[in-house]
């Protein structure tokens, strides 16, 4: 009987290992060594063989990362080594001054320093003992924080039990969780089909997320962790000479440390890794606000000791502010496609974070109203990332005697229709629908953009001389243009009207999907105009569908089934379809997929890129039967790919394929994993 439980004891520690290994070759390196189905396959077996063993569930089993009961509150952990804060640099001279503190108190002329981002995330501590995660807090006031172990556990990135035969005995990282920026995107995505409150940016979601007594909501909220240091420890191994030796071994326990740490040395290498980094800002998967420079050297950076709260061998280069302060001189009402009355602030021009600043969105009337915006105020503007710039707050103590309260419009301010507003939302609407030249241009523009119809050179100045010359009305009259009538709108000349013709005419040729999310329907993005034309197979079944039906496809909650069956309800809609056809906008129909097929789908979430010339099947044949399986398949290699398969002169996606270390399939190769 023994013997047997030895042996399920073995197996158990093996697959958890082996899952483990997974995660982190999933969530850490980016680079995932087998299929999802197989790793589903994976857990469940674990999950099974748990179920018939309770006795034999350790705490560090992938199994326990969720799952863990609902706490009443969080209870209180006292760093035994206080959590340090940074002290900040705003400028060059900042960093000099600092950079010669360093040298004077060294008696050095030239240091080493180790640089990376700063993280706007939060800062957390993870304790393990005898190489077994034990203990996850936050930073909290440095010294005393919040246990908040269930919660991290959810995390993938973060392991729960070292790798290695001999883990240290005692073992605290210490760094900071945050939430990736495609992550938020798709959580505030979520937040507003729920009909719930979207969060201001990734570090109030990552916030959010961690503050939750239930793990199961922080579960499904994708946080990332990256470790920048070591608390206590209790570790042979640890390296003893520099902070770079100390993160690569912290990389070699599996833990996330970012791509961007480098080791350099001097002054001027520091202030241009700042400029480096800020280059690449808004390109960087998550928010940083910042970089942190810190002394190398362990011994110097005890040499150099602390002030107060913070050690004086670190010093956070912060990067400018992505708000400023200026004058609000009026409030414009704009009308979106969806009738949506949005209030913009006009601005005196400012200089927020790299540009000029003359418009920011006021969101709606209630948010007016909470902030108490008035027009002549002095405002608060941000601008994060490639976000519009919004009006934050207004400086009250400025506010001029002849401030004015603004009211949002009861008509539209384009075409007069009424407007109103449905009790469960939050903007008022225009109800001229596509009577309203605004909502007009913004559908007819939706309907020529890149990832609709991709029209080419129908751009806003020439759907505004369309609408206002009423030559088009709907996106068909776009099909019925003459070169005549075009070739008479201003600034127009014969090559350029023949130009767009020519495009129109090319667009006739597209896909359901393509055409779906042209339609411009509400809450229909292109991701759920795809999941529609996938399901579906066939234009008429949609138009059709009723709201449960539409409820089976995966992703299709009420709220845009609704949407949908509104949309089709529209005599006026269907119509302008009926056209569209008649002007011979095609596209090809398929079967469509049975719901329950493609939740088993072999390749779901799996990313292909094909090149080259293959032996048997043409590449469209191959992509069907991709797509056929539930794969995607995409034009350009990149970390995101999965396989990528080659024929005979592929060129430089094999190369890329290579270098990015992706799974590079033949044809042959193609076919087994189909199997
Ligand atoms: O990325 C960060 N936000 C970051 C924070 C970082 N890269 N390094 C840090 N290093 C420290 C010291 C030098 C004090 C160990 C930090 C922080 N502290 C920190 N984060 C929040 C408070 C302090």
């Amino acid at each position: 009987m023994n013997e047997h439980i030895d042996k399920i004891k073995l197996q158990l520690e093996a697959l958890r290992a082996d899952i483990e290994l997974h995660n982190y070759r999933y969530y850490v390196l980016d680079n995932p060594t087998i299929l999802d189905a197989e790793f589903d396959q994976l857990f469940r077996e674990l999950q099974r063989i748990e179920q018939n063993y309770p006795q034999l569930i350790t705490a560090d089993s992938p199994t326990q990362r969720v799952g863990a009961a609902p706490l009443k509150a969080f209870t209180q952990i006292t760093h035994r080594i206080a959590m340090l804060s940074l002290n900040n640099a705003f400028d060059d001279a900042e960093v000099e001054a600092f950079n010669r503190r360093i040298c004077e108190g060294l008696s050095i002329d030239c240091v080493e320093y180790a640089v990376e981002p700063k993280f706007d995330g939060l800062a957390i501590s993870l304790c393990y003992e005898g190489g077994m995660l034990k203990t996850g807090a936050t930073r909290g006031d440095g010294n005393i924080g919040e246990d908040i172990t269930v919660n991290l556990k959810t995390i993938k990135s973060i392991p729960l039990s070292l790798p290695g035969k001999q883990p240290p005995t005692l073992l605290e990282v210490r760094g900071e969780v945050l939430m990736l920026k495609a992550d938020f995107l798709a959580l505030n995505q979520r937040q507003l089909t729920k009909g719930e409150k979207e969060f201001a940016n990734p570090r109030n979601a990552a916030a959010g997320s961690l503050r939750q007594l239930d793990p199961a909501i922080t579960a499904h909220r994708r946080l990332t962790f990256f470790a920048y240091g070591v608390g206590r420890n209790e570790d042979s191994q640890m390296p003893k000479d520099k902070h770079s030796d100390v993160m690569n071994y912290l990389a070699s326990l599996h833990f996330p440390i970012a791509k961007e740490c480098q080791v350099v040395t001097g002054l001027q290498a520091l202030l241009t890794y700042y400029r480096t980094i800020g280059a690449k800002r808004d390109q960087l998967p998550y928010a940083i606000d910042g970089v942190v420079y810190k002394v190398n050297s362990l011994s110097q950076q005890e040499q150099l000791g602390f002030v107060s709260r913070a050690p004086r061998f670190a010093i956070a280069h912060k990067f400018p502010a992505q708000e400023a302060i200026t004058q609000l001189l009026d409030i414009d009402v704009q009308v979106g496609r969806t009738g949506a009355l949005t209030p913009v602030a006009r601005l005196k021009p400012v200089f927020v974070g790299g540009v000029t600043v003359t418009n920011a969105t006021l969101h709606n009337a209630d948010e007016i109203e909470r902030k108490d915006v008035r027009i002549g105020d002095t405002v608060i503007v941000r601008r994060a990332g490639d976000v519009i710039p919004e009006v934050v707050s207004v400086v009250l103590d400025k506010r001029p005697f002849d401030a004015r309260v603004f009211t949002i419009p009861d008509h539209c301010p384009v075409c007069g229709a009424k407007a109103v507003r449905l009790p469960e939302e939050a903007v008022s609407r225009c109800t001229g629908g596509l009577f309203c030249p605004a909502q007009r241009k913004q559908a007819i523009l939706h309907f020529a953009s890149r990832r609709a119809l991709d029209i080419e050179g129908l751009g806003d100045k020439l759907v505004d001389q369309m609408v206002d010359n009423a030559i088009v009305h709907t996106p068909a009259d776009l099909y019925k243009l003459g070169i005549t009538a075009l070739a008479n709108l201003e600034r127009m000349a014969d090559k350029s009207a023949n130009n767009i013709l020519q495009a129109i005419e090319k667009s006739k040729h597209t896909t359901l999907a393509r055409f779906i999310y042209a339609l411009g329907i509400r809450n229909v993005g292109e991701a759920t105009a795809k999941e529609l034309a996938t399901h579906l197979g066939k234009l008429d079944r949609l138009i059709e569908a009723n709201s449960e039906r539409l409820q089976q496809i995966p992703d299709i909650g009420p709220v845009v089934a609704q949407s949908l069956v509104d949309f089709f309800a529209e005599a006026h809609n269907r119509e302008v379809i009926e056209q569209l056809r008649a002007c011979g906008v095609h596209w090809e129909e398929h079967e469509g997929k049975s719901v329950l097929m493609l939740e088993a789908a072999p390749f779901s979430g799996k990313t292909f890129v094909l090149t080259g010339t293959l032996p048997t099947m043409s590449r469209e044949e191959a992509k069907e039967k991709i797509e056929a399986l539930g794969g995607k398949v995409s034009g350009s290699v990149s970390k995101k790919t999965d396989y990528v398969v080659v024929g005979t002169d592929s060129g430089s996606k094999y190369d890329k394929a290579v270098s990015l270390g992706v799974r590079i399939l033949d044809e042959e190769g193609l076919l087994t994993l189909m199997q």
